[in-house]
């Protein structure tokens, strides 16, 4: 009881400390970014995209907490949640330890894709659609799930996922443009790629991306 109660006194630090270091590597992921579409769109080009930064990057990982104020440096359009009836590929991609099969994806701007994906590896992955920036940053967040018991290396613990960590924020991984597998799961993300930015899909689970679970999409 003691240790839960202190181990919640503690959260809100270190959810602050976590982000703020996130937004750090964030930032110099970006830099280092040879594109160029790391940082560079965020000031000028008014593009309409600029509505859905605030769903697709704004709402981060932590449910309802901090939004807007963290994603000024770096707002790019990575696409838009797509519909089913708009599909036009299906791409299936396996998971295993650690990598993903196939490594590198076309996909002709504008184009809906349905990406079929199957976890046949011992360990829980993610599969998520970003720039390498937004990578960096999600794998702070993940591995601050792996140290609240949320992500454990073979499965979720659902119910400490959806626990409030203060201000209604839980550790739920719901946003559109990822999904977090268990072994042997299978899950869809449908994907409208209206965008010119630089992405990548990876996999955030702590070490995972640096141990080469990532792949490239070339934009056409
Ligand atoms: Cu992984």
């Amino acid at each position: 009881m003691n240790n839960l109660s202190h181990r919640n006194s503690i959260r809100g630090a270190i959810l602050c400390a976590v982000l703020t270091l996130g937004l750090s590597a964030g930032a110099s992921a970006a830099s280092h970014h040879g594109g160029g579409h790391g940082g560079g769109h965020g000031g000028g080009h008014g593009q309409p995209a600029g509505s859905h930064m605030d769903s697709q990057m704004g709402g981060a990982h932590m449910s309802g907490g901090h939004t807007a104020g963290h994603m000024s440096g770096a707002p790019m359009a990575i696409g838009t949640p797509g519909t089913a009836s708009d599909v036009s590929r299906t791409i299936d991609i396996a998971l295993t330890d650690n990598r993903f099969t196939p490594e590198t994806i076309s996909v002709r701007k504008g184009e809906t894709v349905r990406f079929r994906l199957k976890n046949s590896g011992q360990f829980v992955h993610e599969f998520n659609i970003g720039t390498s920036a937004m990578h960096a940053r999600h794998q702070k967040e993940m591995m601050m799930m792996v140290e609240h018991g949320v992500l454990e290396p073979d499965r979720i613990n659902h119910a400490r996922m959806k626990m409030d960590m203060g201000g209604g924020r839980t550790m739920e991984h719901n946003d559109p443009n990822s999904v977090l597998l268990e072994p042997g799961k299978s899950a869809e993300v449908i994907w409208k790629f209206d965008t010119d930015a630089s992405l990548e899909f990876a996999c955030n689970v702590p070490g995972h991306y640096e141990s080469g679970m990532m792949g490239r999409i070339d934009i056409q």
